[in-house]
């Protein structure tokens, strides 16, 4: 199984690994910084009131507005502990400005937001297969759409199936995205079975030497036992015609659903075998600190976020990046 390869160049201002990651500057890390405006508006504003101009002293009283301030952002009482006590380790007794606590909280965050890869897992030899899941409008199709785009720019070739046969509608929204990329897409008839649409579409890809096919599925709910059976059927003729596909399952979140609605996601992503998370909707948030408790909660890493509804508004997920435009003025 080999990681993300690039047939082109990558363009100059792709953010793949967290060393590389810049502060400034950077198409991928603007768009990540103007997705999460929102979220550090809100924080800026919250944590910039706390201080005075001559700087304010750290003790439980700040401690515990910081805390009330962080947990604003959605990102849980857990993660917000995390950053508090570490603010206090390292500046407690002290009398401080808001961007020093800004800069230590921001290195928290990077540091709980570490992950082994971001990276896409792709075939060895012949098509990768992603397959792409998630509860009702979370994002799936939308995100599906960019990705393609994501690859298709990065010199990949990438073939959609249109495996939500259940409305029209969603057909017609994955094969207006599919023209918009140049990329080909496999569709079936009304309510075909979309195990036998994920076959096609991989047939295809093996046939016309694609390099990438994404598959595209309806939402469900963990408990739709049916719905959840058809995903395994998916899983079984797909493996089928490619040993060790699909290569990723990409469980679609949606940013805007709240912690809860996320953590009941949980269960899902561990029936139907994830690999990884797009986060999708980041950019309509003021809570994109629910990033925290996905990495706490989730045994999955987040692969990428999706960050407006343009063809170009998906990033591959980067910790220090994403700490940075979460924080950083
Ligand atoms: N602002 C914003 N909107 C998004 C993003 N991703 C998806 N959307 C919007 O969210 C809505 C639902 O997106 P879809 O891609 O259709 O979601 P889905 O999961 O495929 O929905 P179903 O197929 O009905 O389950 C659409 O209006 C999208 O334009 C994003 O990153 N940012
Ligand atoms: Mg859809």
């Amino acid at each position: 199984m080999a990681f993300w390869r690039t047939k082109k160049a990558p363009p100059d201002d792709s953010v793949s690994s967290t060393e590389a990651a810049p502060k400034s500057g950077g198409g991928l890390f603007s768009k990540m910084r103007a997705g999460l405006q929102k979220t550090r508006r809100t924080l800026n504003t919250d944590i910039r009131d706390l201080f005075k101009s001559e700087g304010r002293l750290v003790d439980d009283t700040l401690l515990n507005e910081l805390f009330a301030k962080l947990i604003r952002t959605d990102m849980g009482i857990g993660p917000a502990e995390t950053i508090r006590d570490d603010v206090a380790t390292r500046l407690r007794g002290r009398v401080v400005h808001f961007e020093e606590v800004v800069q230590t909280i921001t290195e928290q965050t990077r540091t709980m937001l570490q992950q082994e890869s971001t990276e896409l897992r792709l075939a060895d030899t012949g098509p990768t297969v992603i397959l792409v899941v998630g509860v009702n409008g979370s994002g799936k199709t939308t995100s599906i759409g960019k990705l393609a785009n994501h690859l298709h720019q990065a010199g990949h070739k990438v073939v959609l199936g249109a495996g939500d046969t259940f409305r029209a509608a969603a057909v017609e929204q994955l094969t207006v995205w599919a023209g918009r990329i140049g990329c080909d897409i496999v569709t079936g008839k009304p309510e075909a079975d979309p195990a036998s649409v994920a076959f096609q579409c991989v047939e295809q890809a093996i046939a016309t030497g694609a390099d990438i096919a994404i598959i595209d599925t309806a939402g469900r709910l963990q408990t739709q036992t049916n719905l959840m059976q058809q995903l395994e059927k998916i899983r079984r003729v797909v493996e089928k015609k490619i040993e060790g596909a699909p290569h990723e399952v990409l469980l679609v979140l949606d940013a805007t659903a709240g912690q809860n609605a996320i953590s009941q996601a949980r269960g899902f992503s561990e029936a139907a075998g994830c690999t990884g998370i797009v986060l999708a909707k980041l950019d309509g948030s003021a809570k994109g600190g629910v990033v925290l408790p996905i990495r706490e909660q989730f045994q999955l890493p987040v692969k990428f976020v999706g960050l407006g509804e343009g063809v170009e508004d998906i990033a591959p997920f980067d910790p220090a990046s994403f700490a940075n435009a979460l924080f950083s003025e």
